[in-house]
């Protein structure tokens, strides 16, 4: 069985259609917002705004990248006819505000501006919400972690929602639903409304993940109307599944064909993997350093720094986000002046049985940090930075990052195996040092796209 899995992440739109049976990734294409639709203004995925703290994009720029992605899909000879289902994910905490025009478009599929209440859709990267999550954080206290999986967070709908109805009222009053990015675009593909998945409805502490059910206290506090314009919720496994709108006829694709929820790229990402059972965790090295892990039944993080999810297959699965990623550690290897040969591997053999004690640790505190809180200080290290040779300062950063993360993941329990993605995960030193910390066997995971995959994976659950 072919099954379609489409990832609508921070700066494109990928698909990739996967035989279920050897779950080899036969046909993909993808779309670049920046280079393919510059007519949205978003080169990185986002409007550029004077503050930083202020990410938007414009909705209309997803629903053109779908429709283009599978274009391009069927350009490459794919055969579209053969997809018995669609699953799929979108970057997690992005907004689509729909207007009673957008609910009611969705059955022509004609997108335009009209179906938006809200224009620019607030997406992860924004922080802007401060002062509206102490408010909540002065109403909920800690019920908001115990009962939503996370404490109040700049990027949820909860603050965001708080923040637009504030400053924009009467745009909030003319909104009839707040989808995430991922239930509108299966909203799109089904020709009708679907519902928010556990695994990206947790990203709002809006959910009360006890009875996964909208959370009545917090939604009313926001605005008593709150609870009519969410969507209905989907639980892993309870058939709320869409059929393909004909209009995806034109592409190749076989109208009514099964649309399964679509979910949040990390919980994708977890089923894409293949690590959806406890006990195995992933570690994505990218831009900023994601851990992810299913969990053997809810609990959350007493420090408030790591997330719960739905995981998609069942259950719950936890998210640490860790900003100082591979952008700290390329600027160490920058200001060093050496070579990734010499920053993946020989500083590694370098160093390899040191007997120091206290182990030479730095912290890199470049970004503001949010796991855990902590301003942009630099580099923190227990030893003389300034003194100390290049192998032993990167040895140090990566154990420094490394550590961080074990003692930021304690609280979900240990792991007999761990997957490495993303670009730093080819460096064999870093595999070592995660090797030695977390104490279990590492390995390095092949699938790159693993998000459209888990896509495509959950596509293949629907159809059954
Ligand atoms: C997770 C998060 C990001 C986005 C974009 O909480 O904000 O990982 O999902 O990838």
């Amino acid at each position: 069985m072919l099954t379609l899995g489409i990832d609508s992440s921070t700066q494109s739109c990928k698909a990739v259609v996967v035989d279920s049976e050897t779950g080899v990734v036969a046909w993909s294409a993808a779309v670049n917002y920046g280079k393919d639709l510059p007519q949205f203004g978003c080169p990185d995925g986002f409007l550029p705004n004077a503050d930083a703290r202020v990410r938007r994009a414009d909705p209309r720029m997803w629903i053109e990248a779908l429709d283009l992605v599978l274009e391009r899909l069927q350009a490459t000879g794919c055969p579209m006819g053969e997809i018995a289902a669609v699953g799929g994910d979108a970057q997690q905490h992005a907004q689509v505000y729909l207007s009673a025009a957008g609910i009611a478009g969705l059955a022509s599929g004609n997108c335009d501006e009209s179906w938006f209440a809200r224009r620019e859709s607030p997406i992860w990267m924004d922080s802007s919400t401060s002062a509206e999550c102490a408010r909540l954080d002065a109403e909920f206290g800690a019920r908001l972690r115990e009962e939503t999986g996370s404490p109040a967070i700049e990027r949820f709908a909860a603050s965001q929602v708080m923040k637009f109805k504030d400053e924009e009222p009467d745009a909030y009053a003319s909104t009839a639903r707040i989808h995430l990015l991922s239930s509108f675009l299966a909203s799109y593909l089904a020709g009708a409304e679907m519902p928010i998945d556990t695994g990206d409805g947790a990203g709002m502490n809006l959910m009360n993940l006890k009875t996964l059910e909208w959370h009545r206290d917090i939604c009313d506090f926001i605005s008593p109307d709150l609870v009519g314009k969410l969507p209905q919720i989907a639980a892993p496994g309870d058939g709320k599944r869409g059929a393909l709108s004909p209009r995806f006829a034109k592409f190749g694709l076989k109208p009514g064909i099964p649309v399964a929820p679509f979910t949040g790229d990390n919980p994708a990402s977890l089923v894409g993997c293949g690590a959806w059972e406890p006990g195995c965790a992933v570690i994505s090295l990218g831009t900023s350093d994601t851990f992810f892990a299913a969990m053997a039944g809810f609990k959350t993080d007493p420090d408030g720094f790591g997330h719960v999810f739905g995981n998609p297959m069942g259950g719950f699965m936890s998210l640490s986000c860790i900003k100082n990623g591979s952008l700290a550690r390329e600027r160490v290897k920058r200001e060093l002046g050496v070579d990734w040969e010499f920053f993946d591997k020989t500083a590694f053999e370098l160093t390899a049985g040191s007997t120091a004690d206290p182990r030479p640790c730095a912290f890199p505190f470049f970004e503001e940090e949010i796991t855990p809180k902590h301003p942009a200080t630099g580099i923190e290290a227990n030893f003389d930075w300034d003194a100390a040779a290049p192998e032993v300062k990167i040895r140090a950063v990566v154990e420094g990052q490394v550590r961080n993360m074990r003692e930021r993941t304690r609280w979900i329990g240990d792991f007999k195996k761990v997957f490495v993605t993303g670009g730093a995960s080819k460096s064999a030193g870093i595999r070592g040092v995660i090797a030695d910390v977390f104490g279990c066997e590492v390995k390095t995971l092949e699938v790159t796209d693993s998000a459209a995959v888990g896509g495509a994976v959950l596509a293949a659950s629907a159809a059954g």
